[in-house]
């Protein structure tokens, strides 16, 4: 150890754990007892390492934990949305600070005290929830994924899984379920779909499906354990599992009950799709998709046993099977799904792989309850045109370069 030993008492406001934690990022402090017993605080850096961590104390338990700072944990922001580092995951769930954002209008500042959300229309007894009232109803928790329908990336090599399709996330999502507050105000027989209203500066709103709030949709207030994070919607955000993610409307305010879609900017000039030159409209549930996390770009791999992994989900159920291709998509093989397997959630895959040095492109496909198979490039271009837009959930391969070097391979 380089650092001078300094006693807590001479040392308090100056060095103190606040201010170290908040001030160099890779600064820390322990509390070192002496020969003689004392109490001693010291200050750590990365760059000065104990050459034995078992003959100092660590740092003291804190408020809150921290990521190690060997571990650079990144989303990749540009001005309308950030990407998942999902080459950087285990399991499934994403860590909160890392879920993918997509704001229209950047994320707003609500006080929780005073948000209501107003529900009206074609109901009973219009009401209006405080944030308190909603969290006095029974209660659901569930782990489901949220992509955005545009997540959708090729054209160069050095992609990552973060910059092919990183505008998915998975979390344990908890609030109250959409039916039970249906119930409470009366929805009326005759509506049939409701505007989702958000309170950011861009006045989100989608027209849902009544069918769908009765359904599986949460009044989310909670991910991961914790409140929400401002940019996935604090205090209040729709969820609708399985759905593009725009449809999941943040900073959640007013829902209006109705006899017909509303129309809104974003289910007509946006989120609809040209296929073959007609118009697709309210294209709601997200295909079945996977992709290879690891080994990818950058990434380099060496000769023998490579443990090929990945994720794989679809909007309309429970993956049933991932196939994953070392040679180009000529032979397909099985692999192994990590339970849980959950409806409409990310599920972890891997296979085992001897790879001999060979140069060769290894890819994966996925297969859902409902046996949809998830299309090559080419298969989705042939069935909808080449206009391309929201929804392409095609098969992504790597290529492996004799080096070891590890390519996307760009679709054409
Ligand atoms: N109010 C509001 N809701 C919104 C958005 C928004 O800009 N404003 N973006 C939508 C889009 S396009 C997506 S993909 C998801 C992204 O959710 P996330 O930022 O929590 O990942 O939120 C949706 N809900
Ligand atoms: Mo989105």
């Amino acid at each position: 150890m380089k650092n001078k030993l300094i006693e807590i008492g001479q040392i308090a406001p100056k060095f103190s754990r606040r201010k170290l934690l908040g001030g160099a990022a890779t600064a820390a402090v322990a509390i070192v007892q002496t020969a003689q017993g004392k109490n001693l605080q010291q200050a750590i850096t990365v760059g000065d390492l104990p050459d034995d961590p078992t003959k100092v104390v660590g740092t003291l338990a804190g408020e809150v934990g921290t990521r190690s700072s060997f571990e650079k944990l990144v989303k990749k922001p540009s001005d309308i949305s950030s990407r998942s580092p999902l080459q950087d995951f285990y399991g499934m769930i994403t860590p909160s600070d890392l879920h993918f954002e997509r704001h229209h209008a950047g994320v707003p500042t609500i006080d929780p005290n005073k948000h209501e959300l107003l529900i009206h229309g074609l109901v009973e007894k219009p009401l209006v929830f405080k944030l308190s009232d909603l969290k006095r109803f029974p209660s659901v928790s569930r782990i489901a994924f949220l992509e955005c329908s545009g997540n959708y990336r090729t054209g160069k090599e050095t992609l990552s899984p973060q910059e092919i399709c990183g505008l998915t996330s998975q979390s344990e999502w908890t609030g109250v379920k959409l039916s039970t507050l249906f119930r409470e105000v009366g929805v009326k027989p005759n509506a049939s779909w409701f505007l989702a209203e958000g309170g950011d500066a861009a006045v989100m709103t989608r027209s849902i499906p009544v069918k769908k709030g009765w359904d599986d949709a949460i009044i989310a207030y909670a991910q991961n354990g914790e409140a929400l994070r401002p940019e996935q919607g604090y205090p209040v955000r729709l969820f609708l599992p399985g759905w593009e993610g725009n449809t999941s409307v943040k900073w959640l305010r007013r829902l209006e009950l109705s006899d017909a879609p509303f129309m809104t900017r974003e289910e007509t000039s946006k989120y609809t799709e040209s296929v073959n030159g007609k118009i697709r409209q309210f294209s709601f549930d997200i295909d079945a998709r996977s992709i290879i996390t690891y080994p990818s770009y950058p990434q380099r791999i060496e000769k023998g046993w490579v443990e090929i992994r990945g994720l794989a989900w679809s909007g309309r159920g429970k993956v049933v099977q991932v196939e994953v291709s070392t040679n180009a998509g000529k032979s397909w093989q099985l692999a192994r799904l990590q339970e849980p397997i959950l409806d409409k959630a990310h599920v972890q895959f891997r296979y085992l792989w001897e790879w001999k040095g060979e140069s060769t492109e290894i890819m994966s496909r996925v297969t859902d309850e409902t046996g949809y198979v998830q299309p090559t490039y080419q298969q989705l271009i042939a069935a909808r045109g080449a206009d391309g837009g929201y929804h392409f959930n095609a098969i992504a391969s790597w290529q492996i370069k004799p080096d070891g070097a590890v390519l996307h391979k760009p679709e054409k």
